[in-house]
This record gives structure tokens, C-alpha cells and sequence, in this order.
């Protein structure tokens, strides 16, 4: 199966896997890209010395070409914007804004760069910019998201721009990566079914609430203050909706999530923690090998697509 997305990135398969923060490290970027797809380490929020140590773990478990996610709202976005260009990363996704300011630094090493875009208009400015392709990434995704779904996302900007489109939000089995290649896209971005994958660090409480979760079981946080994050319903979201119907200030809201994330991820905490996990959540029924999940949907999306 070859599209401009694989052979761009001299992959297999055309599926790369969400840059989850604390969730995104060296096992599991690893584990996707030897599958044959693109593993990423998420930057998120980490000092850039700790995104190196990441990039040179996953380069000791698989010769197979590892990309960097990196969160623009992080504080160590620049520096961990430098350590990619010094670690030889030759694929770079980035989220949450608009990574302009780097984008002549990264194409002058011979960075491919795919921002994650939420909008037709930051499409076509990444486009201009010089990025190579895009994930155009619905609100059905985990974690931060924009306001327009995956069906109505990517076909409005695969018509926009000329570049390839990864399709993102939602998607976690063969008929999902064949709808969206329907809608225009010619790879897809997964990151919720990866979170519950053998190789995923995630503590297994996390992995079992996403398991057993039902398909509307995720909420969304922070929508009051303009930084909208998708995560499982719990004590941790129903105290943080109320508040902020209170009308609390941005400052005393994210006090409240400080840390969250890493005390569901690391600790199992999934009823005081913050558990990101896209919509498709409710689908996702049981721990398999990063191999065995992209086998699976990949056999399922061949035989719908017709693909040899
Ligand atoms: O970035 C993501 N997903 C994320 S980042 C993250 S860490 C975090 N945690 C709590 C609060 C904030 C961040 C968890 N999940 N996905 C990619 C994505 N990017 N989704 C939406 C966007 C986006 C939204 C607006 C990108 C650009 C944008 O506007 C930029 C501009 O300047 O127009």
C-alpha cells in the first residue's frame, strides 16, 4: 500500500501514531515504527535534554525512522525544536499552534515537517510555509482539540491544499482508515487504540478505563477558557465543568490539572487524573502488540479498499 505519505516517510504502512504527551515515549514509538508505521515521541511539556535521552532510547530498540512530536505551547518548545535538528530526526509533527518560527531551521535539515492542523486556514499557511503534509485532526481526538470533526475536517482541507493529508480524530480500525481515505487522506494519525498497545507505558488502570470505556464516555475540559481538551469522564472533570459554570478564571482552572495527566498516566490515579482519550475509546476492547493492531487494521482497510 503506497501513497505520497509512505514514501515520504519511507514507511510501510500509512499510519503514524499521536505524539501523546507522557504517553508518546521510546517503547512505543519504537514498537509502531519496527510495525512498519511512524512511532513519535511527544515532546509535550519536557526539557529538551529529556526529549534527546528519549530519541537516543528508541534508536537503540529499532533502526526504523522515529519522528518528534513537539507541543508548541510547551515552554521548552525551543529547545526541543534545537535537539531534533541535533539528534538527526528526520520527521517532526507538531500541535497545539502554529510552528512557523521554526520551520526554516527544521527544512534546512532536511526535516519533513507535518503540523497538526484543526483548520482549513492553518492548512493552507503550513502549506505555504513549506510543510510537507498535514494531519488534519477532528475534535473526536483526545487531548487538545479544535471545533471541527474528522468528517467534515479533512475533506474541506484536502481540497485545500496540495500536499498530503493525514486524517486524525476518531479513527481505530480498518473501516476507520478506509473512510478516511474516502474523505481525501492518504494516511491516518492514531492515537487512543495505541495508548492500551503491550508496549504502552501507560499504567494499567489507564489502559483498563479506556477498555472498558462506552462510547459516550469522554468530555470535554477547558472549552470556557479557550483550551479545550477531550479526556474520560471522572471526580477529576466533573469538579472542573463545575467550576468553571462557575465562571473560575483560567489560572485557578489549570492550577486544578496541574500534574494530572502524569498522576493518571504513571500513578493509575484515573479518578482524581486526567485520562486524554479520543472518542473512539468505546471501540477499543482489548491490549494487543503495536504489531498486531496495525496488522489488523490495515487487513481490515485492504480488504475494504480493495488494496493488494
Ligand atoms: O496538540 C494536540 N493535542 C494535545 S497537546 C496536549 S498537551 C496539553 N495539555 C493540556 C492543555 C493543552 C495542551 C494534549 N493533547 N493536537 C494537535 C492539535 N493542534 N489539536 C488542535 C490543534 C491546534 C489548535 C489551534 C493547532 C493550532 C491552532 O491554532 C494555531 C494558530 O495560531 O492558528
Amino acid at each position: 500500500m503506497k501513497t505520497r505519505v509512505t514514501e515520504l516517510l519511507g514507511i510501510q504502512y500509512p499510519i503514524i501514531q499521536g505524539g501523546m504527551a507522557w504517553v508518546a515515549e521510546h517503547h512505543l514509538a519504537a514498537a509502531v515504527s519496527a510495525a512498519g508505521g511512524l512511532g513519535l515521541i511527544g515532546g509535550a511539556n519536557a526539557p529538551g535534554e529529556v526529549v534527546r535521552e528519549e530519541i537516543r532510547k528508541a534508536k537503540e530498540i529499532t533502526d526504523k525512522p522515529i519522528g518528534v512530536n513537539v507541543m508548541l505551547l510547551s515552554p521548552h518548545a525551543d529547545d526541543v525544536a534545537k535537539v531534533v535538528v541535533e539528534e538527526g530526526i528526520k520527521v517532526v509533527t507538531t500541535g497545539a499552534g502554529n510552528p512557523e518560527k521554526y520551520m526554516e531551521m527544521w527544512k534546512a535539515a532536511g526535516i519533513k515537517v507535518i503540523p497538526v492542523v484543526a483548520s482549513v486556514a492553518l492548512a493552507k499557511r503550513m502549506e505555504k510555509y513549506g510543510a510537507d503534509a498535514v494531519v488534519a485532526e477532528g475534535c473526536e481526538s483526545g487531548g487538545h482539540i479544535g471545533e471541527q470533526t474528522t468528517m467534515t475536517l479533512v475533506p474541506q482541507v484536502a481540497d485545500a491544499v496540495s500536499i498530503p493529508v493525514i486524517a486524525a480524530g476518531g479513527i481505530a480500525d480498518g473501516r476507520g482508515i478506509a473512510a478516511a481515505f474516502m474523505l481525501g487522506a492518504e494516511a491516518v494519525q492514531i492515537g487512543t487504540r495505541f495508548v492500551v498497545s503491550k508496549e504502552s507505558i501507560v499504567h494499567e488502570n489507564y489502559k483498563q478505563r479506556i477498555i472498558k470505556a462506552k462510547d459516550i464516555d469522554s468530555t470535554v475540559t477547558g472549552r470556557s477558557h479557550g483550551h479545550p481538551v477531550r479526556c474520560l469522564r471522572n471526580q477529576m472533570t466533573r469538579e472542573y465543568i463545575k467550576l468553571e459554570q462557575e465562571g473560575k478564571s483560567f489560572e485557578e482552572l489549570e492550577y486544578l490539572t496541574l500534574g494530572t495527566l502524569r498522576k493518571a498516566v504513571q500513578e493509575g490515579d484515573v479518578v482524581n487524573g486526567t485520562v486524554m482519550a479520543g472518542q473512539i475509546a468505546g471501540m477499543i476492547d482489548k491490549e494487543q502488540t503495536c504489531k498486531e493492531m496495525i496488522e489488523e487494521m490495515m487487513a481490515q482497510a485492504s480488504q475494504l479498499m480493495g488494496w493488494k
